[in-house]
């Protein structure tokens, strides 16, 4: 699970990168660094101050920082192409701040005009994929008739007409089958979108996305939208804990831009936790909306999964409420489930098994 990270030549892409991971990226022109996020959560913080474990093991999410896409004489070159395909959601750096010393690569800041030059690549790529396959397909199909291939046909006779139109495939309710025949394609504009506007200092505190421009490209589904001031965050990285919760009043600040932006990222990867507790560790484990107990056993080992005999659940709240498993089990709130049972946000799971 990949969030790649890309953008017009500085945009500030690297700066949120080593602020949201810790790293420092590779400073070759052409490289790609991966780095890890923890995903802050209170849920969790509270069930470590409950049960005070040696281990405070929070969820993590992979950040990728791809190369900038160079936009010399006004003009972008082409997308770091391959290395975006595998990613799982998309995270566009567009740069709001003004800055002499580092010139925007288009000689003027505007943020719209950037993201939707990107989707517009985005969409190109797409188109240019679609477009060869069709007519690949339509040879075959002239030789010999194959379900399959005629079922793929039609999907992509579908995507063809919506990125025709100038609209991100993200943007289309695809159905399951449909989905199926698309996968192997990895469509650029079809992963989900987190936008990131890299705020001029002098506007932090605002939000961008009030300035009605927004407002077409904020109705579209599957995409997230946050703000940030780089250089801020990284002024507060640099202060402890209590300075930086002051300074963050000084300005007005509810919480932090790297937290929303991590939050962001992880729900639109799709993902929910569920937590395991206990005084050895307290953890939360990263899994798909719907994912049956017994599935998700296999997040934490295969022999728990395979062992599967019943998940003991509870919601976080009625743990932290009442103060302990065996008090939940007393008043009925920790239930016990079999494989299919969904698991949660928010549920805490002991799963019995046997190997
Ligand atoms: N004033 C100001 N400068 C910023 C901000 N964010 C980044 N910068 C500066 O902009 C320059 C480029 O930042 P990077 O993070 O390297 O940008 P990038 O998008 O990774 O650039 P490439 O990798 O070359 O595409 C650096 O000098 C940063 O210090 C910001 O919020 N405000
Ligand atoms: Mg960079």
């Amino acid at each position: 699970m990949d969030i790649g990270i890309l953008g017009l030549s500085a945009s500030g892409k690297s700066t949120l990168f080593t602020l949201l991971t810790g790293q420092t990226p590779d400073a070759r022109h052409d490289a790609v660094t991966t780095g890890m996020a923890t995903v802050p959560d209170e849920r969790l913080d509270r069930l470590s101050a409950l049960f005070k474990p040696k281990k405070h093991t929070p969820a993590t999410i992979r950040y990728v920082d791809v190369p900038g896409i160079p936009a010399e004489h006004g003009r972008e070159g082409s997308l770091n192409i391959s290395e975006l395909r595998t990613m799982d959601v998309l995270m566009v750096v567009v740069r709001a701040f003004e800055s002499d010393v580092v010139p925007h690569p288009l000689l003027s800041v505007n943020p719209i005009r950037d993201l939707e030059r990107i989707e517009e690549e985005f969409l190109l790529q797409d188109l240019l994929v679609v477009e060869k396959r069709l007519e690949r397909l339509q040879k075959d199909l002239m030789k010999r008739k194959v379900p399959e291939l005629e079922r793929q046909q039609t999907v992509l006779r579908k995507c063809h007409e919506i990125l025709e139109e100038g609209r991100p495939l993200r943007s289309v309710d695809f159905s399951d089958n449909e989905e199926k025949e698309l996968r192997g394609f990895t469509f650029l504009s079809l992963k989900p979108l987190l936008v990131v506007v890299n705020l001029d200092e002098g506007d932090v505190g605002t939000d961008p996305f009030e300035d009605p421009a927004w407002a077409i490209l904020k109705d579209r589904p599957r995409m997230g939208f946050s703000s940030a001031c780089a250089t801020l965050e990284g002024e507060m990285a640099d202060l402890d804990a209590d300075d930086a919760a002051a300074f963050m009043e000084d300005l007005g600040l509810a919480d932090r831009a790297l937290d929303r932006i991590i939050r962001d990222s992880y729900h639109l990867l799709g993902l929910i936790s569920f937590f395991t507790v206990g005084e050895d560790e307290c953890r939360a484990w990263s899994i798909r909306r719907g994912t049956p107990a017994v599935e998700a056993a296999g997040a934490i080992h295969s022999d728990i999964q395979r062992g599967f005999i019943r998940a003991e659940v509870v919601p976080h709240d009625d743990l932290l409420e009442t103060g302990s498993l065996a008090e939940c089990r007393n008043n009925a709130t920790l239930r016990l489930e079999g494989k299919t049972y969904p698991v949660a946000d928010g549920d805490v799971v002991h799963y019995r098994f046997n190997v």
